[in-house]
């Protein structure tokens, strides 16, 4: 295989996989914000075989052999359980983890990058917004049964890949401190939204601060569960399997919960401009509440299910601290295509936390309605 400038290091790190027959083609995928992601074909000159390769980012994810060590167990149990309930069709479409030729997770190249290599799950989608609420049903489901299945995950504990992951009071500190800190002068244009955050200081801290009363069970969850990081069946539109399991820890359901309404409710995607074009949709909000309580089962305690109607707006808030304070600190996290993209951002998770606060009282109506079901 022949490659531009640019794909000879990916090209390179493919040979060090237990690949089938030989690479035929790679090509970027994707929009993540965070690795370098690729696609590559493989063939032995009858059939071929598709594979996605990632380089780690390894300024967010510092150590990449722990990262994967997680992912094989999650992965393995994931495949293990689908097959103890017999739905075999699943099971096969767990992106596993190949392994190096020398039987290792991720390698290391001679250039200090990190790679690692996955099974393309073929007939597959994902998606960055959600038409109708059927397709966030089917996210919300699958996202669901990925707790469920995880809950008896045998012992020990799994790494926790980012510290404070989800610390939403922990968010509004550093959010604070970037703004005070001011290194890039980016402050004074930024005040409004600055000020709209400290007013909502209190809600960082209802599911996981001092101001959480009732405890919140530790579970394994996903922590990342944008609606874009769910593969959807080409033809059927069923959902399939959880992506992105880089964040897969210990951690609180009311966290996939609540990203998943950020992700799915708003017609408009998170990086739209047009703010007036953000909303929340019910109806999706329904079908989110419905969906996730068909996958995780009898799993959630009363104290989750009080509170997954605000997690939307706590998750949304943590997110606009996020991208706010990266835009602050000079964009040093996010990947950005332009200067004022992580400040926009931020004030469309703003805007579509107003509207969330707005329909407060009908999502928790509606909670209500499905726990009675
Ligand atoms: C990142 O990796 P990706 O693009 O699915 C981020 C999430 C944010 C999301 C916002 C490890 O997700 O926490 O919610 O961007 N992942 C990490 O788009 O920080
Ligand atoms: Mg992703």
């Amino acid at each position: 295989m022949t490659s531009p400038k640019s794909l000879q290091s990916p090209a390179r790190a493919v040979g060090a996989f237990a690949i089938f027959g030989a690479p035929i083609s790679l090509a970027p995928l994707g929009v993540g914000r965070i690795h370098q992601t690729y696609t590559v074909t493989c063939s032995d000159n009858r059939n071929t075989r598709r594979y996605v390769l990632q380089r780690i980012n390894t300024r967010v994810f510092r150590s990449p052999e722990r990262l994967m060590e997680n992912i094989q167990r999650v992965t393995d149990h994931l495949q293990r359980r689908l097959l103890d309930e017999k739905r075999e069709s699943l099971a096969a479409r767990v992106p596993s983890v190949i392994p190096t030729m020398d039987g290792r997770a991720c390698y290391l190249d001679g250039e200090g990058y990190w790679w690692r290599l996955y099974a393309y799950v073929e007939n597959s989608r994902s998606r960055n917004l959600v038409e109708t609420p059927e397709i966030a049903y089917q996210g919300a489901r699958i996202f669901g049964d990925f707790v469920r299945l995880l809950s008896d995950l045998p012992a020990p504990r799994l790494h926790e890949t980012i510290p404070h992951f989800h610390d939403t009071p922990r968010w509004f500190e550093a959010l604070t401190e970037a703004a005070a800190a001011d290194s890039c002068n980016r402050a004074a244009a930024a005040s409004d939204l600055i000020s709209s955050i400290e007013k909502r200081a209190t809600l960082t801290g209802v599911l996981s601060g001092p101001d959480q009363s009732v405890p919140l069970p530790e579970r394994v969850v996903h922590n990342d569960t944008k609606i874009d990081n769910v593969l959807f069946d080409r033809d059927s539109d069923e959902g399939i399997c959880p992506v992105d399991l880089d964040t897969v820890m210990p951690g609180l359901v009311l966290h996939d919960f609540g990203d998943l309404v950020r992700t799915t409710v708003n017609p408009a995607r998170e990086d739209h401009t047009d703010l007036r074009q953000v909303t929340v949709r019910l109806a999706v909000f329904e079908a989110v509440v419905r969906g996730y309580l068909t996958g995780a089962g009898a799993l959630l305690t009363a104290a989750e299910l009080d509170l997954l109607a605000v997690s939307g707006q706590v998750i949304t808030l943590e997110l606009a601290m996020r991208f706010l304070q990266d835009h602050l600190r000079g964009d040093v996290y996010f990947t950005t295509t332009h200067p004022d993209q992580n400040l926009q951002r931020a004030r469309l998770q703003l805007r579509l936390l107003e509207n969330l606060e707005a329909r407060s009282e009908q999502m928790q109506r509606i909670v209500e309605t499905a726990r009675q079901a």
